[in-house]
């Protein structure tokens, strides 16, 4: 029987309905667990691990540079690890940790849930013994496993707020469908060749702009750039922007890149892949030093952006890295 250390981070999945209240309650948590799902047993030797106990909303990467270190420190110790998240950032998380834990030979499989563990019809229960079953199979990857679904993490993204089918992996196929039996892709799961490597950093120094018809760029340039390493703008289209008059970014695009602040352009459309060669305002931004981040998800982005800029790395090195694949998580 396989070993899993189960992580316990918070969120809905660990909400106890109390008098008519959601509360994080840490403590009733481990205890409903054993007493609602005695069964676990029998697909894992389990161990249960408080690390921390938020609302993923106040999840940062502090708590991203903690799951790593206590992964890699209890590495040897079990063959699969199930990380329990809320939903609101799990794709984040997710994504951070595939790039904090690169060399990964084991599983780590998030998951959380939409309704607390406690209420009768939650997903909950569903979606643990799911991920404690998953992280027993041979998947060296950091995935999501939500509603009958494994998603590679870094390219996870929360669709649904009140559905339970709540993840999609918008430009890649799921890791695994789960129904009588786990029918795994196995010919999608990334094999590592090396051993893991633990690289906890991540830099708080990026932004993320979102545009909108008539948003000001003269707004963006008076704000204040200092602790500003990279400003992801999240465009439309494959990548299109405007070029014209008083909504011209490019002016900003070039401010940014005179204070070497990398500009990263993504998509408000989740489907398929950022082009910058494709329309004039694509090339223009790219002329300026844009990078374009292929079909990357935005949590994916700003994750590896952040791992990245703990690295002191030349400009071209940055710009290098950003457009290859590091952990699976762009085409
Ligand atoms: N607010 C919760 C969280 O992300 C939502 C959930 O887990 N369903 O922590």
């Amino acid at each position: 029987m396989k070993n899993i250390l189960l992580l316990q981070t918070g969120g809905t999945i660990a909400m106890h309905i109390d008098q008519g209240e959601s509360e994080l309650n840490p403590d009733r948590w481990g205890e409903l667990l054993c007493r609602e799902i005695p069964e676990l047993e029998d697909i894992a030797r389990i161990e249960i691990r408080k690390v921390f106990f938020e609302d993923s909303s106040d999840i940062n990467h502090t708590h991203w540079a903690t799951l790593c270190r206590t992964i890699a420190d209890h590495y040897e110790n079990y063959d699969g690890f199930v990380v329990l998240h809320g939903t609101d950032t799990m794709a984040y998380t997710a994504s951070a940790l595939s790039f904090g834990l690169q060399g990964l030979t084991k599983p780590v499989i998030m998951t959380g849930s939409q309704v607390p563990m406690s209420n009768i019809r939650s997903d909950a229960r569903r979606n643990l013994v799911n991920a404690i079953e998953l992280a027993t199979h041979p998947i060296p990857e950091v995935a999501v496993c939500f509603n009958d679904h494994l998603f590679r993490g870094n390219r996870s993204t929360k669709m649904s707020i009140g559905d339970f089918d709540a993840f999609a992996s918008p430009n890649f196929p799921p890791l695994a469908e789960i129904g009588i039996d786990i029918r795994l892709a196995s010919n999608l799961i990334r094999l590592s060749e090396s051993s893991l490597s633990c690289m906890p950093e991540f830099s708080d120094s990026v932004a993320v702009i979102k545009l909108h018809p008539s948003l000001k760029p003269d707004l963006l340039m008076s704000m204040d750039f200092s602790g500003l390493r990279a400003v992801i703008i999240e465009a439309f289209g494959s990548g299109n922007m405007p070029i014209k008059g008083l909504y011209n970014m490019l002016p900003f695009i070039e401010l940014c890149r005179s204070k070497n602040i990398h500009v990263i352009i993504t998509s408000q459309a989740s489907h398929d892949s950022v082009d910058l060669s494709l329309y004039r305002s694509g090339r223009e931004a790219q002329k300026l030093g844009a990078i374009g981040a292929g079909d990357m998800t935005m949590e994916a982005a700003v994750t590896k952006s952040m791992h990245l800029l703990s690295f002191a790395l030349a400009e071209n090195d940055f710009k290098l890295q950003f457009e290859r694949s590091i952990a699976g998580e762009r085409s």
